[in-house]
């Protein structure tokens, strides 16, 4: 068994999976990879033993060396090369958003039903973490009783430039949405995004935000999205049920006294918070596609609801009202 992968897009979060997938643990090889920028592509290529550069993501998804597609190029590509990938019968593993519209993801969902096998996976990489996966159990093996309230808080120490307010959802508090439908196990039903005074340090950003959720099932979640916080990269999530709490514990490996202080430390960004999940992520992946099997983990339909509710989110951040979820019918593929 062996899987040959491309992989298209190789900035930052492209090259971590390149790294991941070249010489995996379930005999994966990068054999392929393409990127806007043609001389990154090329420099990528030769510092792996089996890969070439090719021009275009298009001429990656139909070479015949390419078995899986990995698609982690900018949010707005993602559409046509998953559309090729799913058209050419190939597994795609598309990092999050899947697409940065609904009406995009709508048509990834609509190729792969006609298509009438799942081939896409999405990259909501926290179902993959361990003390994540160790919270989901608590909660699912009736550990604090059924769950009331989650609070959560999603901060981030910097970002970058380009960085706009919108990206606060569409691209930071989007993990939480899928988190919540997968840790509570029912939809989320409506949003209100709520705008506390504004961290000076965030420019022109309305940071930090406050993100309400009501799921289906009347759980309410709320959600700080602080991008400016310095400190660190920091994620906390504390479920509240009717006979106890459970939270994710702090994920410094050590504690450290001294002067009079207790310290750990803080990771300083998501690469360093969630590499294991990575690790786990990817190895599922190739694990099931190298075998034929189809991929087990977030959907296309999983990318569609969570790109639906984080246009709600939008939605309420721009009029400041409650905004209620209206979910199209989930297609048999996806039950
Ligand atoms: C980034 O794309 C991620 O996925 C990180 O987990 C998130 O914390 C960050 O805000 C996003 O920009």
């Amino acid at each position: 068994m062996g899987l040959d992968v491309g992989v298209i897009g190789v900035g930052m979060i492209g090259q971590e999976h390149v790294r991941r997938l070249d010489g995996g643990p379930g005999g994966s090889r990068v054999v392929a990879v393409a990127d806007a920028d043609a001389e990154r592509a090329a420099t990528v290529a030769a510092q792996l033993p089996a890969a070439k550069a090719l021009p275009s993501g298009e001429e990656l998804i139909a070479s015949d060396a390419v078995d899986a597609v990995v698609v982690t190029s900018w949010g707005p590509t993602h559409e046509p090369y998953v559309l090729a990938a799913v058209a050419a019968g190939k597994p795609v593993f598309c990092e999050k958003p899947l697409a940065p519209t609904q009406e995009a993801c709508r048509r990834i969902v609509a190729a792969e039903v006609a298509a009438g096998r799942r081939l896409v996976q999405v990259g909501f990489n926290r179902r993959y973490d361990p003390a994540h996966r160790a919270l989901k159990r608590a909660v699912d093996d009736g550990a604090i009783g059924a769950p009331l309230l989650v609070h959560c808080a999603h901060r981030n120490a910097s970002v970058p430039p380009h960085y706009t307010r919108d990206m606060s959802i569409a691209d930071t508090a989007i993990h939480e949405i899928d988190e919540m439908r997968w840790l509570l196990g029912t939809e989320i039903a409506a949003v209100r995004v709520l705008t506390p005074r504004r961290s000076s340090r965030g420019g022109a950003l309305q940071d930090p935000l406050l993100v309400l959720f009501e799921m289906a099932d009347g759980v309410l979640v709320d959600v700080e999205v602080s991008v400016n916080v310095h400190y660190g990269y920091e994620i906390r999530c504390e479920v509240s049920g009717e006979t106890g709490t459970v939270e994710l514990a702090e994920p410094a490996p050590v504690t450290i006294r001294r002067e009079g202080t207790v310290a750990g430390l803080v990771p300083g960004d998501w690469r360093e918070r969630f590499a294991l999940s990575y690790d786990v992520e990817l190895r599922e992946w190739v694990d099931a596609v190298a075998g034929g099997r189809p991929p087990q983990g977030p959907s296309a339909w999983d990318g569609h609801v969570a790109q639906v509710v984080s246009d709600a989110a939008l939605q309420s951040l721009h009029t400041g009202s409650r905004v209620a979820v209206e979910l199209p019918e989930q297609p048999a593929l996806y039950r």
